[in-house]
C-alpha cells in the first residue's frame, strides 16, 4: 500500500545584484547553519509571491522591488510523510538596509564565492542554472540525516 505525501510548499527568493548574491545564514529551525535564500511557508489567504516577500521582510529586513518566478524544486526525505515544494524566485533591486534577525544573518558574497560546502547539497545542481538566468525544475531526494542521494535537475 502507498500513502500520498503531503505537500508543504515554500518560498525561497534570492537577491542577486552582480557581481554580488544575498545569502543568509539560518540561525534556527530546519536547515539551520547553512547558507540559503530568504522564504518560509504561506500564511492563510497569501500568493506564493507575496509571502516571499513577506518573508525577505521579516528574515532580512528589507523590502524587495519585483519578484521573478525561475524554478520550482521539490524535495524527499527518506521516511518523511510529508514532501516539501519551494518556488524559487529572483529579485534584483530592494529598499533598506539587510540586517540580521532572529532567523537568519545576511551576508553579501561574490558570486563566485558562493559557499556551497556550507549550504543544502541541493544547491551546487541548480544555483549555476538559475544564475545563468535560466529557468529550471529539479527533484532531490534526501537520507533522514540530510544527505543528498539522488536528484534530477532541468534547465528549460
Ligand atoms: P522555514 O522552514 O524556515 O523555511 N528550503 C531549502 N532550500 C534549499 N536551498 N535546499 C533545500 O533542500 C531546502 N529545503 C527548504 C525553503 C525553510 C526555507 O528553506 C528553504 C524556505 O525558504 C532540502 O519556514
Amino acid at each position: 500500500m502507498t500513502t500520498a505525501l503531503k505537500k508543504k510548499v515554500l518560498t525561497l527568493c534570492l537577491l542577486c545584484q552582480p557581481p554580488r548574491i544575498l545569502l543568509g545564514m539560518k540561525k534556527r529551525g530546519f536547515g539551520a547553519g547553512r547558507w540559503n535564500g530568504f522564504g518560509g511557508k504561506l500564511e492563510q489567504g497569501e500568493t506564493i509571491e507575496e509571502a516571499a516577500k513577506r518573508e525577505f521582510l521579516e528574515e532580512a529586513g528589507i523590502t524587495v522591488g519585483e519578484i521573478d518566478k525561475r524554478g520550482v524544486l521539490e524535495f524527499f526525505f527518506e521516511g518523511s510523510p510529508e514532501m516539501l515544494e519551494v518556488h524559487v524566485f529572483k529579485a534584483e533591486e530592494y529598499e533598506g538596509e539587510p540586517v540580521e534577525s532572529d532567523e537568519m544573518k545576511p551576508q553579501w558574497f561574490d558570486i563566485p564565492a558562493i559557499p556551497y560546502d556550507k549550504m543544502w547539497a541541493d544547491d551546487e545542481f541548480w544555483f549555476p542554472i538559475f544564475l545563468d538566468g535560466k529557468k529550471f525544475t529539479g527533484k532531490f531526494y534526501f537520507d533522514a540525516d540530510e544527505n543528498l542521494l539522488s536528484h534530477d535537475v532541468k534547465a528549460l
